[in-house]
């Protein structure tokens, strides 16, 4: 059984949003012809408290997309972005959200970023996705949306280590492109066996 899984289709990671991912709102049309082709539909949505800690502006001498080291290792600071309740924590107005069964929110932790759809960034606090999906009898999954090379390969690259088979719907994913992390993101994502599918055979 398999399922479609969106990943952060919301205003701040789209055209005009606080923490933009070119091209961001051009996933929507390839994902609204795909959610129909799915049994079980899926989303994520980044949830941050205000003053959150992957905020630059919870660190006064630092700018945003400084790396600076954490309790768990490595976080790049963003600006404010996806701050809950807000309309940019909102899914993009034209995502069809009709077939989803499932949101899925992460970052809602002050102290720890969430990138993947399974673990949080400190590597070890889970979820609850992977259960969800044995649960309900899925093992394999397309993963779309934004960005490719932060919570769309971290959700893929996790996706594998539970033992899911996963693809990454090429045309419905859009990157973020930090210093190379995009080209960096599509090898590490190969390298776990995570396939690229173009949108027409995912359908
Ligand atoms: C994301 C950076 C910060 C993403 C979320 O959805 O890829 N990237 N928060
Ligand atoms: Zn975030």
């Amino acid at each position: 059984m398999r399922a479609l899984l969106i990943v952060d289709v919301q205003n701040d990671f789209c055209p005009g949003g606080a923490l933009e991912v070119p091209e961001g709102d051009e996933v929507v049309p390839v994902i609204n012809n795909l959610v129909g082709a799915f049994d079980h539909v899926l989303q994520t949505q980044d949830w941050h408290p205000a003053g959150h800690q992957s905020f630059a502006s919870s660190h006064p001498q630092h700018d945003p997309y400084d790396v600076i080291e954490v309790g768990y290792g490595e976080q790049v600071l963003w600006p404010d972005h996806c701050v809950q309740g807000t309309d940019g924590a909102a899914f993009h107005p034209d995502l069809d959200t009709t077939h989803t069964e499932l949101v899925l929110r992460k970052g809602f932790r002050p102290e720890i970023d969430s990138y993947s759809a399974f673990f949080e960034n400190d590597g070890e606090t889970r979820t609850g996705l992977a259960g969800y999906l044995r649960e309900r009898g899925i093992d394999t999954l397309y993963v779309c949306g934004l960005a490719t090379d932060f919570c769309v390969k971290w959700s893929a690259v996790d996706g594998r280590a539970e033992g899911f088979d996963v693809f990454v719907v090429e045309e419905a994913t859009r990157g973020i492109d930090q210093n190379g992390s995009l080209a960096q993101a599509w090898k590490e994502m190969n390298d776990a066996g995570v396939q690229v599918i173009s949108a027409e055979a995912a359908r």
